[in-house]
């Protein structure tokens, strides 16, 4: 009776864990955006001051619950030497957030080799992606079709997989009420299984 009782509470209030991976070059905004998802969706989580956030050395890992589904961010180092740690985290991931820093075009074509090494990786191969136009809260920034031309050569690369472009703002946090209300719809619905 009991092994039985115990096995449908743990069925009852099993969570699906999904890993996704949050890349892009340093200062994209991953930690910054990271810290704003942690904080908009753990009731109690006191995160630290946005605005003192530097950019991520190493691995910084986050984990939120939406609905039944437990999902753990691991937002990597962007820096050049420490993209070529990326793929160790592919097999595991569900999902990719690729953060773009809008504000930055001299480095978008650098993004945008970054991202094409993502998307052609076989270990990600049908991996959805959600591409976050990040500090869209600068008025100078590029604008989705700005960032999405200069990322035009990688579309026939994306290949059948889910991906989306949103404009974002980690750190007001404004402009991102479309991204954290897909997060659930991409846990659920469109993630690779594991
Ligand atoms: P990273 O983890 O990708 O390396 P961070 O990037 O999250 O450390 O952010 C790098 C810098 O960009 C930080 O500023 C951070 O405040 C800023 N930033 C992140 N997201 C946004 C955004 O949406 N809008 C604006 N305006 N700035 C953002 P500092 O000054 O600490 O380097």
């Amino acid at each position: 009776m009991y092994t039985l009782l115990s096995g449908l509470y743990k069925y009852m209030f099993r969570r699906d864990e999904y890993c996704i991976l949050i890349l892009g070059l340093d200062n994209a905004g991953k930690t910054t955006f990271l810290e704003q998802t942690k904080t908009r969706f753990n009731r109690n989580y006191k995160g630290m001051s946005l605005s003192k956030i530097t950019t991520t050395v190493g691995l910084n890992i986050g984990t939120i619950d939406v609905g039944k589904a437990r999902l753990m961010f691991w937002d990597l180092g962007g820096q050049d030497e420490l993209q070529s740690l990326w793929d160790k985290y592919y097999a595991e991931s569900h999902g990719v957030i690729y953060v773009i820093d809008s504000t930055d075009e001299e480095r978008l074509s650098e993004s945008k080799r970054a991202f094409e090494k993502v998307v052609t990786s076989e270990a990600l191969e049908g991996v959805p992606i959600l591409v976050l136009a990040n500090k869209q809260d600068v008025e100078t920034c590029l604008s989705i079709p700005d960032i999405k031309t200069a990322f035009s050569d990688c579309i026939n690369k994306i290949g059948k997989r889910d991906c989306l472009t949103q404009a974002c703002s980690a750190l007001t946090g404004q402009v991102c009420m479309e991204v954290f209300s897909y997060l659930p719809e991409l846990s659920i619905s469109v993630l690779r299984k594991g």
